[in-house]
């Protein structure tokens, strides 16, 4: 807890060791770190950020890589946060990632971080949020999220993110398959990349079909971009349609909306989160649970008295809230 309050300040000053480790201790849950993330939060808001996902190897690291230099030609700052929900280790994804970001790496309006799963997907996700929050408060002006996968779980990660990148190859055939199953409504740029193989201009058909069948919700219609990722074609292409998707959600609100749902979602998540704490806290500690369950297997006991009992000062809380408020 002690040194929270220095790191915090060595931060905001431009220390990217102090960066680093503070990304380290939410990482960790150390304590301490819930009060280096309320002193950085009034300092966060600032930063655009984009999310990249797709297959594995489609080429998201790559795209980051030229993404950021395209993003550096115009003096943005970007921090990078490559989340592999795969892999129990960073250390090869850090390693494979590094080799494919070597010159942003070297160039200090850049920071790349690499996280891997630490326990549960929602914990990653969580210390993904809060290392975007780190990032912005550090002040940089675009975020840059690369996870793997096209699954309901990395779209929670993903959900922190104002444009969403969803990236194919063409040649995997079950790709599309995979987009079907519910993620293409959170992709705001489709990215074909590997375009120098066969059937890219297939996928970007198939792609142009499957948004044509899914609802028209707003003036934004997703644009398909081909890239060849590793001699940065089309690049520049892209980041141009991010900045202009951004360009948009300032135009119609969307990125208010956006983040009003986020703080919702955050909030929730947070009092979810702090009231399943205590309980098993509460449940761990020697507080007679033992004998709770005894009774409750003997009939002596009903396990809904007993939850209620424990819930109590959460349900009185609401009823002085409820009659504040009418009166
Ligand atoms: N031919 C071709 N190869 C590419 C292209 N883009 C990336 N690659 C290669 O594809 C491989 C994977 O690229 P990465 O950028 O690591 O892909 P990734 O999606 O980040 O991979 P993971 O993070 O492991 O899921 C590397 O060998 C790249 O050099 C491209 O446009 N064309
Ligand atoms: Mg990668």
């Amino acid at each position: 807890m002690a040194n929270a309050t220095g790191l915090v300040q060595e931060a905001l000053a431009g220390s990217i060791r102090a960066l680093a480790k503070l990304i380290t201790m939410v990482e960790n849950e150390v304590p301490g770190a819930v009060e280096a993330l309320k002193q950085l939060y009034p300092k966060t808001g600032h930063a655009y950020v984009v999310g990249i996902t797709g297959p594995p190897g489609s080429g998201k690291s790559t795209l980051t890589d030229k993404i950021t230099k395209e993003l550096r030609k115009k003096s943005y700052t970007v921090g990078i946060v490559a989340v592999d929900p795969t892999s129990p280790f960073t250390g090869g994804a850090l390693l494979g990632d590094r080799l494919r970001m070597q010159d942003i790496t070297s160039d200090e309006g850049v920071f790349v971080r690499s996280m891997a799963t630490r326990g549960t997907l929602g914990g990653l996700s969580k210390a993904t949020g809060d290392t975007v929050k780190i990032l912005d408060a550090f002040g940089k002006d675009f975020i840059i999220i690369e996870t793997v996968g096209v699954g309901q779980d990395e779209v929670e990660i993903v959900k922190t993110a104002d444009t969403t990148l969803l990236v194919s190859v063409p040649g995997l055939g079950d790709d599309i398959q995979a987009l079907k199953a519910g993620i293409m409504e959170i992709g705001d740029i489709f990215v074909v990349n590997k375009a120098d193989r066969e059937g890219a201009d297939r996928l970007v058909t198939e792609l142009n079909m499957m948004l044509d069948l899914g609802p028209a919700k707003t003036s934004w219609r997703p644009p398909i971009i081909k890239t060849v990722a590793t001699l940065g074609d089309g690049v520049q292409e892209l980041a141009a349609k991010i900045l202009e998707h951004r360009q948009n959600l300032e135009n119609e609100d969307g990125l208010a909306k956006k983040r009003t749902e986020r703080v919702k979602g955050e909030i929730l998540n947070l009092i979810e989160q702090e009231v399943s704490r205590y309980i098993h806290l509460m449940l761990s500690a020697d507080m007679g649970f033992d004998e709770v369950i005894e009774k409750v297997l003997a009939r002596e006991k009903d396990p809904y008295s007993y939850v209620q009992g424990i819930t109590e000062p959460l349900a009185r809380y609401y009823q002085q809230s409820k009659k504040q408020k009418q009166a």
